[in-house]
């Protein structure tokens, strides 16, 4: 039965800490009914065990963010993966998410079943020393390679402070969101000099739907651009059975011919398929596709404000892992954001898990 995954919020948030921020309606998703099946499955049952590592160590007072942010049953601040300090967010319905400082990453989305959607590499590192292969990295000031700065910038290389947390009262049952910072610092004053720049990222649990808010605030007297995605990594049961739909019509650029002047082609599929690498950026590519990950299930990507969806497998570059991933991401990778002094810029993506 057709079903909306996101209904309208009835209620403002009320954050722990700061001002509750005003919100608008949420991005619209697509109209598929939520699915109950697992997706792939395997990453739920791999559990990890935490230590204490440098990272830790080195890193923010997890008990004092818990005692300030925690909220019983919907959100706590605890050593997550290998330590990392990290936020679990916990839904009433089961659903959990959880969400490192380091680098503002969602590590980990589990629908209420235990099924784990999204995918970390077998080479991803949890010791801050690079940025976390896996799960939602960001790409932020900066999509790709550039001259001033290293790949995809360097918001995936440093703690997020939390800047509040709520556990907003819907109808039936309380949304756990959590809001992260990343504000100017040394480090980023030399790669991006005089940029004033305040980013919030939100991320909230509707149910099962994992919600990203993203924001670019300009608190300086200049204006700045830049570019920046959502590096999603998704659990797929084979990148031979994978498949994105959506894209058809779609201009899109092949970084695999050329990744510094990648050519242009139209997308002439009704579903992007995987038989070698895929590095592909699709130009105002809408606000709505799907991966389907070959169980039956699929991923819905419903978007608002991100004008590109590049779509990535490295294929055998990453023999060990290939199969079991692919990249599905929502960016503003082609034409740079430019933010006035002052002024602000917003977008949003909607994941959720949907039967074919
Ligand atoms: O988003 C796709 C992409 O930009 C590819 O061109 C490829 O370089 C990939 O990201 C690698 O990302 P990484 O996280 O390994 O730097």
């Amino acid at each position: 039965m057709a079903s909306s995954l996101v209904a309208t919020r009835v209620a403002a948030p009320t954050p722990r800490t700061s001002a509750a921020t005003a919100r608008s309606a949420p991005p619209h998703v697509g109209p598929k009914s939520r699915a109950t099946a697992p997706l792939v499955g395997r990453l739920a049952a791999k559990a990890y065990t935490p230590r204490a590592s440098v990272a830790a160590a080195a890193g923010p007072d997890i008990a004092a963010l818990q005692s300030k942010f925690g909220i019983p049953g919907s959100v706590e601040i605890l050593a997550g993966r290998e330590g990392l300090p990290s936020v679990r967010l916990t839904h009433a319905c089961g659903a959990s998410a959880e969400i490192a400082l380091f680098g503002g990453t969602v590590l980990s989305w589990k629908q209420a079943n235990g099924s784990e959607v999204l995918y970390c590499r077998p080479d991803a590192k949890f010791d801050k020393s690079k940025p976390i292969s896996g799960g939602i990295p960001h790409c932020f000031p900066q999509f790709g390679p550039g001259p001033d700065m290293q790949q995809h910038g360097f918001a995936r290389n440093l703690d997020w402070d939390v800047a509040a947390t709520s556990a907003d009262p819907q109808p039936d049952e309380a949304d756990p969101e959590v809001q992260l910072v990343l504000s100017p610092s040394d480090y980023t004053e030399k790669m991006w000099p005089g940029r004033k720049f305040k980013v919030l990222y939100t991320v909230t649990l509707h149910g099962e739907t994992l919600r990203t808010d993203f924001r670019v605030l300009n608190e300086g007297d200049a204006p700045f651009s830049f570019t920046s995605a959502l590096h999603t990594y998704f659990e797929v049961a084979g990148i031979d059975k994978a498949r994105v739909t959506g894209l058809k019509g779609k201009t899109y650029l092949d970084k695999t011919v050329d990744a510094n002047n990648p050519p242009s082609a139209s997308e002439t599929r009704d579903a992007v398929t995987f038989s070698g690498p895929v590095d592909s950026v699709y130009v105002d590519a809408g606000d709505y596709c799907e991966l389907e990950v070959g169980t039956g299930a699929a991923v819905a990507v419903a978007s608002e404000g991100w004008s590109d969806t590049i779509v990535w497998s490295p294929w055998t570059s990453m023999e060990d892992c290939y199969k079991e991933f692919c990249c599905v991401e929502k960016g503003a990778a082609v034409k740079p954001i430019e933010v006035e002094a002052g002024g602000s810029w917003r977008a949003r993506m909607d994941l959720s898990v949907v039967d074919l």
